[in-house]
């Protein structure tokens, strides 16, 4: 589960991290536009709460739409965190989204889980069940060898 923020959003950011997700070859199973509530949010971020920076986490995070995806491959969380870096923009690794384009350490472009129980969690969340699709992507075959694909 894949959270394409408020910044990236503004900064017109949204095509470039989109350009690398279906570069690497991952698949887009869902994907829309939402303006986040506190409410939501507060759930989402509620392990921060005690956070000095809580409030202000959410107040950036509800101040216009993000673009929400939920993306399949193999051993696809892995690959999204190493793909994203580190949580401080100006320490993240070069050649990662958050290392190539931000600078700060809450308007960092992005949001992705970091363990399967969290992305099950997050998926519920945030979609529903239809909004989520089964499909076929031809360059599979091209992306990962038959046994990768099983
Ligand atoms: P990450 O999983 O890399 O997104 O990092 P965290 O779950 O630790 O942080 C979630 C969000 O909290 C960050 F994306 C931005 C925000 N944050 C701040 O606003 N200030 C901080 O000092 C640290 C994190």
């Amino acid at each position: 589960m894949v959270i394409i923020k408020p910044d990236a959003v503004n900064r017109a950011l949204v095509g470039e991290i989109l350009h690398r997700f279906e570069g690497k070859g991952l698949k887009i199973i869902g994907m829309k536009m939402e303006h986040l509530t506190p409410y939501t949010l507060k759930q989402h971020y509620a392990h921060h709460q005690n956070k000095e920076f809580f409030e202000e986490l959410i107040n950036y995070m509800s101040s216009i739409p993000s673009i929400l995806l939920v993306l399949e491959g193999k051993e696809v969380i892995i690959v999204v965190r190493k793909m994203i870096g580190g949580t401080l923009g100006r320490e993240a690794d070069p050649g990662t989204i958050r290392g190539d384009l931000s600078v700060s350490n809450q308007a960092n472009l992005i949001h992705a889980s970091s363990t399967p129980e969290e992305a099950r969690e997050e998926i519920k969340r945030f979609f529903k069940e239809e909004e989520l699709y089964n499909y076929n992507k031809m360059n599979f075959d091209w992306i990962y060898t038959k046994k990768e694909k099983e």
